[in-house]
């Protein structure tokens, strides 16, 4: 049983949008055109309640960019974004929603911030993802989605943790590199954790090979 984790694609991730993403519209017909391949499709959405502690505005003197302590993390500080029932929370709309089963929010403890869909950043609260894809039998997790470098790397990383065979569709990401090369090291970090890198068009076949369920 294999699934989709479709990452943040919302529209303050997009050129246009809060904390644009470069290029991250550029993901979207990926997005689109892999969905099929799939027994299950599921999506994360970053939900945060005004005056969320990850937004430099919430603190005084900081701006984006900047480095504070959160929850006892370090954490980055971001423009405001993904505001509950704001446009620029809400799924893109050239995105394909029919086959997405289940989205779930994360982000929105304001004193905590959550880049996996599976857990906030300090693994104290976890969004029901995990459970959720145990209980239809998922044995297989591919990711892609906005940003690389942080929701994704980290979505993926969880997914390893709780023993999914998991796998990043890298041409279906991309990041913030916030310092250059932060894309990069983050792929990097996957790989070394046991997360196979492939790209979108090798997805017929590995869906094919480790298709129904048998290995
Ligand atoms: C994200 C920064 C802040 C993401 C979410 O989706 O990668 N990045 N909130
Ligand atoms: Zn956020």
């Amino acid at each position: 049983m294999n699934t989709l984790i479709l990452v943040d694609l919302q529209n303050d991730f997009v050129p246009g949008g809060a904390l644009p993403v470069p290029r991250g519209d550029e993901v979207v017909p990926v997005a689109n055109r892999v969905q099929s391949f799939f027994d299950l499709v599921v999506a994360t959405q970053d939900w945060h309640p005004p005056g969320h502690g990850s937004f430099a505005a919430s603190h005084h003197g900081k701006k984006p960019g900047d480095v504070t302590l959160l929850g006892g993390l370090e954490q980055v500080l971001w423009p405001v974004h993904c505001v509950q029932g704001t446009r620029g929370a809400e799924l893109l709309e050239v995105l394909e929603k029919r086959r997405i089963a289940r989205v779930f929010r994360k982000g929105t403890d304001p004193a905590i911030d959550s880049y996996s869909g599976f857990f906030d950043n300090g693994h104290r609260r976890a969004t029901g993802l995990g459970d959720y894809l145990r209980e239809r039998g998922v044995t297989d997790v591919f990711v892609l989605g906005l940003a690389t470098d942080y929701c994704v790397k980290l979505t993926a990383l969880d997914a390893i943790g709780l023993g999914f065979r998991t796998h990043l569709v890298e041409d279906g990401c991309r990041g913030v590199d916030l310092r250059p090369g932060d894309v990069e090291r983050a792929v990097e970090e996957m790989r070394r954790a046991g997360v196979r890198i492939v790209r979108s068009d090798e997805l017929p076949h590995l869906l094919g090979a480790a298709g129904g369920g048998s290995r």
